[in-house]
């Protein structure tokens, strides 16, 4: 793929992000024959961008990692992008819709390690001895792409879908929880909208971390120590509307909550 269309299409994504509107997906007209590795590239060339403008980034995310996601989405994949730090929302703060497009939420655990962890052969179980602690976490998505509606190489290249996240102050160590059978509930105003436990996330959300490192090794890069890693929505995600107070309860890892603008 040519330098000048992955700037293009790049380019085409963070704009919609900075202008706050959506577009077409590239696979409809601009580029249909895009492959999952051309999207890479252009996630590449993106964060890359934002790297430039002197935004930083706080840790990988991984996406499409449970059922839930993968029937509301239409695609079938695991894929990987990155929170940065303008992204970050703090617990108990208020977010204003007129900041994204159409934004959406979804429940998650977080990881954060205490040692690197390279590819191509990391097991759930080196994950688990690397891990330092456990994290409940609220992602907020926001596709640029018009109704939410993507391939998988278009959701890749627009960083997937990565726009927001609030990260839980309880922090536990790995063994203290059974974290597949920790429960999750998401509500809005006080009403459960959706519900799961850490088993939906690839049957044990360390899988995802353990293929998060597995994808990235590919790249030559690692899962870096100290880094929160977002292992995916645990339930299908639920888009948000001015006024809304959001609530995740999480079985063993706390409760999180922020208000909508
Ligand atoms: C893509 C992002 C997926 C997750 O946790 O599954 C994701 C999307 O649904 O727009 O972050
Ligand atoms: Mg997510």
């Amino acid at each position: 793929m040519d330098k000048n269309l992955i700037e293009e299409l790049a380019n085409y994504v963070h704009h919609a992000e900075k202008k706050k509107r959506e577009i077409t997906k590239i696979t409809a007209e601009l580029y249909p024959e895009l492959s999952i590795e051309e999207s890479y590239l252009i996630q590449e060339e993106l964060i890359k961008q934002k790297l430039d403008e002197g935004k930083k980034i706080i840790g990988p995310k991984m996406g499409i990692t449970s059922e839930a996601k993968m029937k509301q989405m239409n695609v079938d994949d695991p894929i990987y992008g990155y929170v940065f730090d303008y992204m970050v929302v703090n617990e108990g703060d208020s977010i204003s819709v007129e900041d994204y497009i159409h934004p959406k939420v979804e429940p998650e655990i977080g990881f954060i390690l205490s040692r690197d962890l390279e590819g191509p052969d990391i097991t759930p179980l080196d994950v688990m001895r690397a891990t330092e602690y456990v994290f409940p976490a609220i992602e907020i998505i926001d596709s640029r792409y018009e109704n939410f509606n993507f391939t998988l190489p278009d959701v890749i290249a627009d960083n997937t879908s990565a726009a927001g996240a609030v990260f839980g102050t309880t922090l536990k160590r790995p063994e203290s929880l059974e974290l597949d059978v920790v429960g999750v509930t998401l509500s809005i105003n006080g009403e459960i909208k959706s519900l799961g436990a850490g088993a939906a996330v690839l049957g044990h959300p360390a899988n995802s971390v353990a293929r998060l490192a597995n994808m990235l090794a590919k790249k030559g890069e690692k899962v870096k120590a100290g880094q929160p890693i977002l292992t995916g929505g645990i339930t299908a995600a639920v888009r948000l509307k001015p006024g809304d107070f959001v609530s995740a309860k999480y079985g063993g890892l706390g409760d999180i909550s922020f208000f909508v603008k």
